[in-house]
């Protein structure tokens, strides 16, 4: 059974949680896959998101993503790395949220991605919102139970 207490957490709206696109590394989809690996590799996040130039979340990447694409049969082809643009190699199949949604649902689908892309409206990337913020809030709700 849920309590009044867990539901109104469930019921709360994602906004205030979210961090900013501002402070969100990403690539855009026309980018080399040089200049990803660049991204990825200084911020250090495993994986970030893909937006085109008006802003529109486009996919997700990885390094994985990137290796694999440069993986010959016995060597690593770096060389290839200009020529491959992100778009080429990245991951379509975004699970997102929208501004308008409630925890419930950024709980349900953080138990299989580690962030997930928050949208607006029209379609335009606002932020993430990533697991370590979801169970922060779920440890505080829990505490306040007892
Ligand atoms: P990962 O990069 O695999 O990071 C897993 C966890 O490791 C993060 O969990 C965070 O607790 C820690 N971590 C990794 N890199 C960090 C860094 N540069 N500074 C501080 N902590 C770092 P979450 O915070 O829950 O993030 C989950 C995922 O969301 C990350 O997975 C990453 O793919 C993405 N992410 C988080 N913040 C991001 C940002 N500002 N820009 C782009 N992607 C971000």
């Amino acid at each position: 059974m849920i309590s009044t207490n867990n539901r109104a957490l469930l019921d709360m709206p994602i906004k205030d949680f979210i961090i900013s696109s501002e402070k969100v590394a990403h690539v855009q989809s026309g980018n080399n896959a040089e200049h990803a690996l660049l991204v990825l590799t200084k911020t250090g996040y495993s994986s970030i998101p893909v937006l085109d130039v008006k802003y529109r979340l486009k996919g997700l990447l990885s390094t994985k993503m990137i290796t694999e694409s440069i993986l010959g049969l016995e060597r690593i082809e770096y060389e290839k790395l200009a020529e491959i643009r992100v778009d080429d190699v990245m991951n379509h199949d975004v699970a997102y949220l929208k501004i308008t949604d409630t925890f419930r649902r950024a709980l349900d689908l953080v138990i299989n991605h580690a962030f997930l892309c928050v949208i607006d409206e029209e379609g335009t990337f606002v932020g993430i919102m990533t697991r370590r913020i979801i169970l922060k809030q779920l440890k505080k709700y829990m505490y306040q139970q007892n």
